[in-house]
């Protein structure tokens, strides 16, 4: 099979025999022992060639590296982007089918090794870490659920948890088949767990989504450790140490890897310093975002690779003592398909007496990708219906925040009192106490002057103030949409300092566009003023008036002058 690949940072014009890609091809479909036959073949032929091989990647720090066969030139090898030049029109259609059914370069990922070897991605700091002897580190099942995985993704991850775990305290890999329809994930997986001594196939017998997939896992796990992946990552060297040694210390401890990126075109591995490691938060939508780590954090800690407290967990890579996770009610079995697990654990664990973190000197890395390439229920709004579930048990009074921003239609959500009961028995602490002592970085929608839709008066009243209002829409035009009443993008705030705002997202004016940006509490070009009787909104420092472009997409800037474009209706405005 001749494949046109490749270009690569170090390896850049040497062109891949085709032996190369037939070994690739092969690894896929054999296991372990025929694989060390190709691998040793391979060097062979590489040393004949006179290509430099290195066997051993020691660091100057002392941190062990794979002692495994390294072919410098493979594609994606350490970790380098791969990239594709001059298909056929066959390959780019194999390409795109790749790209389509799993919305990342399944194409490339097929031609990369299930063994690849990558950069030692810890802070050389780690090495000064102390951690308890393998010996008194409590053993691990390693869960990773799926619906659909590609081949080559799901096996480089369950071949990164084996070639890159101390053999004694890995128990098991327990792989969740969540109703997949593909055939390479039936009799082909099954023969593949057979000939490893690790590995357990277990089979939802009908689609149950990612949250009752992982229970599933859980209940058939044997280790004393749970730790979910999801099924297209890849651990890296010493990933899991550090995560067990801070559950061996406490037990209520629930320990997160940092989360490296996988680039969903390329395959490249990302990863960077210790110091810029994000930690987790979320929005009064609910949803899961990043942040810098805050200076209180900083200051806790001696140093910058120790384990960082973090609010929330993104979800999919993490470990928990299993006697812990159940104590703590495991998850809402009422979530469906995605979403709103990782904020109830996040919050379970510090409301209930845990503690969450980031482990800096444990990486895994993950593939992002910008959609969801499987099927969801139709008919019902599953994250929004898990995340109502979600707020109604743990978030006391402040739920009205989440609700306010679904216009509060909140629809059949099911019967929480059980996760009611669930959180009484616990004696857990209340919403306010974590957001007061785990989370103060918190905005609180709380003391705003108005909440709700922006509605203009021109053309018949019904264009609304709509856009995103989170990292992707930064420095981008705020538009305007056709009202709709749901809340969502076209949910905003007047808050006591004069911004508007959803989150932590402004609208700002420098002189050209309105455009949502951070908020910076400054004043500044976040500064608005609302007459109630004009019904103008106008830019403190410049005067001038926001307008209605006439074909109502946009928002200009004028001089005030009090035509109904100019004039806006700005909902539950209650100034103090
Ligand atoms: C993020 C999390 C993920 C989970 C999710 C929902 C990371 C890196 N990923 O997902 O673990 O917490 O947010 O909050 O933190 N899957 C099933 N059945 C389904 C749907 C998905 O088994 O019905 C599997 C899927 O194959 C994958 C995992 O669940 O292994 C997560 O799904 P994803 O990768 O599509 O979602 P992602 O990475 O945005
Ligand atoms: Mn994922």
């Amino acid at each position: 099979k001749k494949v046109n690949i490749i270009e690569n940072d170090q390896g850049a014009g040497i062109p891949l025999d085709n032996l190369n890609l037939h070994l690739q091809d092969d690894l896929q479909r054999s296991g372990v022992e025929k694989m060390e036959k190709h691998l040793q073949e391979h060097t062979d032929k590489i040393k004949s060639k006179g290509v430099q091989q290195k066997d051993s990647l020691q660091r100057e720090d002392g941190l062990k590296q794979s002692t495994k066969p390294y072919f410098p030139q493979a594609p994606g090898e350490m970790g380098r982007p791969v990239r594709l030049k001059k298909l056929s029109p066959e390959e780019q259609k194999e390409v795109d089918e790749g790209l389509q059914k799993n919305a990342f370069n399944q194409y490339i990922s097929d031609r990369v090794s299930l063994h690849r070897h990558l950069p030692d991605v810890r802070d050389p700091q780690c090495s000064k870490q102390q951690y308890l002897p393998v010996s008194q580190l409590p053993d691990t099942s390693v869960i990773i659920c799926f619906h659909n995985e590609a081949w080559s993704t799901l096996l480089r991850t369950v071949y990164s948890v084996i070639d890159r775990s101390p053999p004694s305290l890995l128990n098991e890999v327990i792989l969740v088949d969540d109703f997949s329809d593909m055939d390479h994930l039936k009799q082909q997986l099954d023969e593949f767990a057979v000939k490893t001594d690790k590995v357990r196939v277990i089979r939802a017998k009908r689609r149950e989504g990612l949250i009752r997939a992982r229970l599933l896992g859980a209940a058939s796990a044997v280790g004393q450790v749970l730790t979910y992946l999801d099924s297209h990552c890849e651990c890296a060297e010493g990933w899991l140490v550090p995560l067990l040694d801070q559950i061996a210390r406490n037990v209520t401890t629930v320990v997160c890897p940092v989360i490296d990126v996988i680039n969903d075109s390329t395959l490249e591995y990302h990863y960077g310093k210790a110091a810029s490691i994000s930690v987790g938060g979320f929005d009064w939508n609910m949803q899961f975002n990043w942040h810098a780590i805050p200076e209180r954090e900083k200051k806790r800690r001696a140093s910058e690779v120790d384990p960082l407290h973090t609010p929330t967990m993104a979800g999919g890579l993490f470990s928990i003592d299993k006697a812990w996770f159940e104590k703590l009610g495991t998850y809402d079995p009422g979530f469906d398909i995605w979403g709103g697990e990782n904020l109830e654990i996040s919050f379970k664990t510090w409301m209930c007496g845990g503690t969450l973190e980031i482990i800096p000197c444990s990486h895994v890395g993950h593939i992002f990708r910008k959609r969801s390439p499987y099927k969801w229920r139709t008919g019902t709004n599953v994250l929004k219906k898990n995340s109502i579930r979600l707020a109604e048990v743990w978030l006391d009074d402040y739920k009205k925040y989440y609700f306010d921003r679904v216009s509060n239609d909140l629809g059949d959500f099911g019967d929480v009192s059980s996760r009611k009961k669930l959180r009484q028995d616990l004696g857990c602490k209340s919403f306010k106490w974590y957001l007061e002592n785990v989370y103060p970085e918190q905005f609180i929608p709380g003391d705003a002057v108005a909440s709700g839709e922006i509605r203009n008066k021109g053309d018949a009243s019904e264009w609304c103030l709509d856009s995103l209002a989170n990292r992707a829409a930064h420095h981008k035009p705020v538009s305007m949409y056709k009202c709709h009443r749901q809340g969502g993008n076209q949910f905003w705030q007047f808050s006591k300092e004069a911004e508007i705002r959803r989150d932590d997202s402004c609208l700002d004016y420098s002189g050209k566009d309105v455009i949502v940006y951070p908020c910076h509490n400054q004043k500044g070009n976040q500064q608005w003023k609302y007459n109630t009787e004009t019904l103008a909104i106008s830019h403190v420092s410049s005067g001038r008036c926001m307008e209605m472009s006439s074909d109502h997409k946009k928002v200009i800037m004028e001089t005030c002058h009090g035509s109904p474009r100019q004039q806006w209706v700005v909902e539950n405005y209650k100034p103090e």
